[in-house]
């Protein structure tokens, strides 16, 4: 059996019950063939692969809190320090019911690649909780980042581990966060990214992910000798990642038809109202059903339904597994130029085969979303040399590093001749400086 088949099959034996992790793994390893056969009988020896699935460190603890009716409530913590190879773990915390032990997993192995993509030095890390913010009070909320910190502060800290936002944690969740890790340390350092501007968030931090996708879309577009100016999108999620998509997507030309959250999506053929999310979903924290009131003229449905809408690009912007086989085959009748993966793993192995089977341009997330956690560590570098940077500067500089990783997974894919795979060539790309750094810090 060759070697990657070999770790798959581990992988799956000591997970079980992590089908995200599995998936997230198989889709790598799988895509690194051709890379790890070159090297087999070395990696074999270092056993490199079956350390780099297997995470440097795994915390899991209990966070009690108590409600607004004065009941106890008890969730389960998690941070996966994944592989700190080129720098402190980096990686977001997802506040969310659906969160377990191998959604972290996938995560975190994902932001291995991802943040090595960046160019910058940060490790691959991811945390969380099954807490749903979803319907709680402010002091619900704080009651729960307190309790959370209160157990995590001793694994994190500015040159160690440095979590930020995901789904669930917001701006709101770290400035929370942030007050307790200050109270019970006393240190005054950029623990966190996504914090508030007046507490050493960098401008842009918001908009990163979002914006981010629509520069990597735009250059991967131009490769391919396409103009993203009068295109039209179906954007998924109406989050964090899918507002500021939708807001540079319309800043470079394009038309959003659609949006969505966990009950249901909008079809506004006269072009997503931005503003109107932003004040439905960021100062209401209400549902999708409102936009009517802002658009008479759009359409709300119950359930699933973006990927049924023609138009010339699909930016999964919510969670992963959203864009299944299905989907994929709608699209493609549709005529779908470019599927661009705004969240992590939205799309599934067999979706993502069939898209580009068919010729569609298929970006991937660990490449595609990295904007944010690009930015994030931006604000690390501002916070450690004590000076905040221009909007312009950071935008300026988000722009650089997609248009690099653009470039980066496009020739890393032609190297290996699988020219046009950007799964392969983003996954080849983030490896090589992983593998590099980890053989030379010796069996650790
Ligand atoms: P938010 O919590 O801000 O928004 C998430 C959006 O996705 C909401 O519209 C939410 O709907 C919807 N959603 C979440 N879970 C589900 C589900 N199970 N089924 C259907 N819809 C769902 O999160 P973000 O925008 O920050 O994150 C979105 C995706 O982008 C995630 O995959 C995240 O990991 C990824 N990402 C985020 C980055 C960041 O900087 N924030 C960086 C890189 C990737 P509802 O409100 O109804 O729950
Ligand atoms: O998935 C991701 O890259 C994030 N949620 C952002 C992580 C970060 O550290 O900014």
């Amino acid at each position: 059996m060759s070697y990657v088949d070999e770790v798959i099959e581990l992988v799956v034996k000591k997970n079980p019950s992590e089908p995200e992790f599995h998936q997230a793994v198989k889709e790598v390893l799988e895509s690194l063939r051709v890379v790890i056969e070159a090297n087999e009988e070395q990696y074999r020896k270092d056993a490199l692969l079956e350390r780099l699935v297997e995470p440097e460190r795994q915390i899991k603890f209990r966070v009690p809190w108590v409600d607004d009716k004065g009941q106890v409530q008890v969730n389960t913590g998690y941070r996966v320090q994944f592989n700190s190879a080129i720098g402190p773990y980096k990686g977001g915390l997802r506040l969310h019911p659906s969160v377990n032990i191998g959604i972290i997993k996938f995560l975190g192995f994902e932001q291995i690649f991802k943040n090595s993509l960046t160019g910058l030095p940060i490790g691959g890390g991811k945390g969380g909780s099954d807490f749903d913010p979803k319907g709680k009070s402010d002091r619900e909320v704080m009651a729960f980042c307190q309790s959370f910190i209160t157990e995590l502060y001793r694994y994190i800290g500015a040159d160690t581990d440095v979590p930020a936002g995901d789904i669930g944690t917001g701006a709101r969740e770290i400035g929370y966060m942030y007050g307790q890790y200050k109270r019970l340390t006393g240190l005054y350092e950029g623990v966190l990214t996504g914090k508030g501007l007046s507490y050493g968030g960098s401008l842009a931090r918001t908009q990163a992910t979002g914006y981010g996708l629509l520069y990597l879309t735009q250059e991967l577009l131009k490769i391919n000798g396409k103009d993203i100016n009068g295109m039209t999108a179906v954007v998924s999620g109406s989050g964090n990642v899918a507002t500021y998509a939708m807001e540079k997507a319309q800043q470079l030309g394009v038309k959003v038809l659609t949006c969505s959250d966990s009950n249901g999506w909008v079809y506004d053929p006269e072009g997503i109202d931005v503003a109107a999310i932003k004040e439905i979903k960021e100062v209401k924290r209400a549902r999708l059903t409102e936009y009517k009131n802002y658009r008479p003229n759009a359409e709300y449905h119950e359930g699933r339904g973006v990927w049924s809408i023609k138009a010339d690009l699909a930016l999964p912007c919510a969670t992963q597994n959203e864009l299944l086989l299905d989907d994929a085959k709608q699209l493609v009748a549709n005529g779908v130029t470019a599927v661009c993966e705004g969240a992590n793993m939205p799309t599934t192995l067999e979706a993502t085969e069939y898209l580009q089977k068919n010729g569609v341009i298929f970006a991937p997330g660990k490449a595609a979303n990295a904007g944010g956690v690009a930015t994030s560590a931006l604000e690390m570098s501002q916070n450690s040399e004590r000076l905040s940077w221009t909007f312009e500067e950071v935008d300026a500089k988000l722009k650089g590093i997609m248009v690099n990783i653009t470039h980066n997974m496009v020739n890393a894919a032609e190297r290996y001749g699988m020219a046009g795979n950007y799964v392969a060539g983003a996954n080849i790309a983030g490896f090589e400086k992983v593998v590099n750094a980890m053989n030379a810090q010796g069996i650790v």
